[in-house]
C-alpha cells in the first residue's frame, strides 16, 4: 500500500546523487482539509499527486521550533520513526522542508485521535482496552526490540486507523537506548551494570505508563490524578494505586494494572507476559481491530 511512497524514481540528471531519493516538494501534495492544530503548526490531510496516496501533512514553523529549542528532538523523532514499520506505529514517510516550514508526512489514521473517543466514551469496555492494549504492549515489544523507548505514551499520542487499528503517533520524546554507537560498536567490556542492562532498565517505563494507559482506558481518568501537581506527584511515589468500585471492572483487569503499576522497574510485568495475561486473553481481539457493535 505505502510502496509509492517509498519508491521515488532517482535523480538520475545528477550522477553523485544516483541512489537518492527524489526530494519532496509542497507541489508534489493536493492539500486537503485541515485535522487538527497543535502548539508547532497544523495537520492536513493530503494526496499524494503521483500515486494517489492519502497521508497526514504535519507543518512545524521554524521559528517557534527554534524558539522552543526542539529542532535536535524533531530531528531525533524523524530518524526514530522515519525506521519503524510495525501495524501498530504510525508510519513517517519522509519530510521537507521551505523558508519558513518543516512538513512531515505521516500516515493518515482516518479515525482520528482516541483521546476524543475516551472524552466521548468517558471509558472503554474491557474488550476494547484490552485490544487497545495488547496492540500497544506488540508495538513497544516491536520497539524495545529496537532498543526504542517511546516515553510518552498517553491518549493524545494515540491515533484510530480506518480498520479501528490503535497506532502510536508522535515519537518526539523518544529516545534510542543506544544512541552512543560507537560505544555500541565496540567492546562492552568497560560498560557499568547500569549501562549494561539499560535497555530493559529503561523500556520499563513504557511498561509504567501501558498501565497507566490501560487503567485510563478502564476508568475514564488517569490512576494517581489530583487536584495539585505536588498530590500527583507524591502518589506516584508511593504508587497510592485505588480501584474505584465505579464503573465496575473485572478483577483481572486491576490484576495486570498492579503488575504494570509496579515501583521497582525490573518487578513491572514484561510486556511479552502481559500478552499471555488472562484478562489480555480473554478480552483482546487477536486482529487488535476493536469492532464496535
Ligand atoms: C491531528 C488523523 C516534534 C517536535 C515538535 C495522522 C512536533 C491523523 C495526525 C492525525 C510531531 C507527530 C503526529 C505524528 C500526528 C499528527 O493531529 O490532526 C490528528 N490526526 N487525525 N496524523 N492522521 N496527526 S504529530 N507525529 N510528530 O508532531 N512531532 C513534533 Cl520536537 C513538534
Amino acid at each position: 500500500m505505502a510502496t509509492a511512497m517509498e519508491t521515488r524514481p532517482q535523480q538520475k540528471a545528477s550522477s553523485e546523487a544516483a541512489t537518492e531519493k527524489k526530494r519532496w516538494t509542497l507541489s508534489d501534495f493536493d492539500i486537503g482539509k485541515p485535522l487538527g492544530r497543535g502548539k508547532f503548526g497544523h495537520v492536513y490531510v493530503a494526496k499524494e499527486k503521483r500515486s494517489n496516496h492519502v497521508v497526514a501533512l504535519k507543518v512545524l514553523f521554524k521559528s517557534q521550533l527554534k524558539q522552543s529549542q526542539v529542532e535536535h528532538q524533531l530531528r531525533r523523532e524523524v530518524e526514530i520513526q522515519s525506521h519503524l514499520r510495525h501495524p501498530n506505529i504510525l508510519r513517517l514517510y519522509g519530510y521537507f522542508y521551505d523558508q519558513q516550514r518543516v512538513y512531515l508526512i505521516l500516515e493518515y489514521a482516518a479515525k482520528g485521535e482516541l483521546y476524543k473517543e475516551l472524552q466521548k466514551f468517558k471509558c472503554f469496555t474491557e474488550r476494547r482496552s484490552a485490544t487497545y492494549v495488547a496492540s500497544l504492549a506488540r508495538a513497544l515489544i516491536y520497539c524495545h526490540g529496537k532498543h526504542v523507548i517511546h516515553r510518552d505514551i498517553k491518549p493524545e499520542n494515540l491515533l484510530i486507523g480506518s480498520q479501528g487499528e490503535l497506532k502510536i503517533a508522535d515519537f518526539g520524546w523518544s529516545v534510542h537506548t543506544f544512541s552512543r554507537r560507537r560505544t555500541m560498536c565496540g567492546t562492552l567490556d568497560y560498560l557499568p551494570p547500569e549501562m549494561v542492562e539499560s535497555l530493559e532498565h529503561d523500556a520499563s517505563v513504557d511498561i509504567w505508563s501501558l498501565g497507566i494507559l490501560c487503567y485510563e482506558f478502564l476508568y475514564g481518568a488517569p490512576p494517581f490524578e489530583a487536584e495539585e501537581h505536588s498530590d500527583t506527584y507524591r502518589r506516584i511515589r508511593q504508587v497510592d494505586l485505588k480501584f474505584p468500585s465505579k464503573p465496575v471492572v473485572s478483577a483481572a483487569a486491576k490484576d495486570l494494572i498492579s503488575q504494570m503499576l509496579v515501583k521497582d522497574t525490573s518487578k513491572r510485568l514484561p510486556l511479552h507476559k502481559l500478552l499471555e495475561h488472562p484478562w489480555i486473553v480473554q478480552n483482546a481481539d487477536p486482529s487488535g481491530v476493536y469492532r464496535s457493535g
